[in-house]
């Protein structure tokens, strides 16, 4: 990792605001590719989410490093947007949705953001979204791919009953169920029976690209 890379993941772990947003500006006007931008910033949550785990970090300073990271993404996004070309043509619908007693949004945001700028129609419902509501949606805007997202392990009781429910409504068939977030994995999945989990964003696009195109 660079020097500035360094500094950067510091400044957000150590909940130094100003600096981390002052080093993320510099980086991104020097011309840093900014999906590696919101990696690093990625990396500076899994230090807070340890130090929280630790007793070391309390709820205002995960409030704090979800508010830091917006900021930065704030920035980061009409950059990457630039990168891409603009606008695409609609290659297909998404769904998607954090999934019920997880209001954990920011990983979905960045996931919703790549979907479109790489040209798919996204529908994002938000956070903590019932069960009824997820099928309801998928019975009206007729997704190719459905997205769950949630970061607690309690959200994987609620992906099971969310694909469960899919399913029970008539309408797995035909569609595809992805899911992700922190530390959803490949037992996860095996779990809750999703078709496939992503670890981030550029995962999701390729999972998108792959069912959508066959
Ligand atoms: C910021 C944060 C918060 C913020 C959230 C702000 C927001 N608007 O999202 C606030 C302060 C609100 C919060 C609250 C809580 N949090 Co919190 N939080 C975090 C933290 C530090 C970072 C999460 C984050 O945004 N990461 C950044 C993104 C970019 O992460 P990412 O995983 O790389 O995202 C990528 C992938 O996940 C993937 N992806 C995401 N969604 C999807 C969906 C699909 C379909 C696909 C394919 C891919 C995909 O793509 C993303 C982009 O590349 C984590 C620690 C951590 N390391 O994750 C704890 C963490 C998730 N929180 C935790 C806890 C315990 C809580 C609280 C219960 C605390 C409390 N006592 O109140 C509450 C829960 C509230 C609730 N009901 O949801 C725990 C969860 C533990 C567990 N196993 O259940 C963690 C792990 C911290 C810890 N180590 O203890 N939190």
């Amino acid at each position: 990792m660079k020097d500035d890379e360094k500094q950067l993941v510091e400044a957000i772990a150590e909940m130094r605001e100003e600096e981390a947003l002052g080093l993320a500006k510099a980086m991104l006007a020097r011309g840093e590719d900014p999906v590696r931008v919101l990696e690093l910033c990625r990396e500076a949550m899994d230090i807070v989410g340890k130090r929280f785990e630790r007793q070391e970090y309390f709820l205002p300073e995960l409030v704090l490093a979800g508010e830091m990271l917006e900021n930065i993404g704030a920035i980061a996004k009409p950059l990457i947007q630039e990168r891409s070309g603009g606008e695409a043509k609609k290659l297909g619908r998404v769904l998607i949705g954090t999934v019920h007693g997880d209001l954990h949004d920011i990983g979905k945001n960045i996931v919703t953001f790549m979907l479109d700028i790489n040209g798919f129609e996204v529908r994002d419902i938000g956070i903590d979204v019932p069960v009824a509501k997820f099928v309801e949606e998928v019975r009206g805007f007729a997704p190719q791919v459905v997205g769950l997202s949630g970061f607690l392990t309690l959200a994987f009781d609620s992906m099971k009953e969310t694909v469960q429910a899919i399913e029970a409504a008539g309408l797995r068939e035909g569609r595809k169920i992805m899911i992700g977030g922190g530390q959803v994995d490949e037992a996860v999945r095996a779990y809750t029976g999703a078709d496939a989990f992503g670890g981030n964003a550029v995962a999701a696009v390729s999972l998108c690209r792959q069912w959508i195109a066959a």
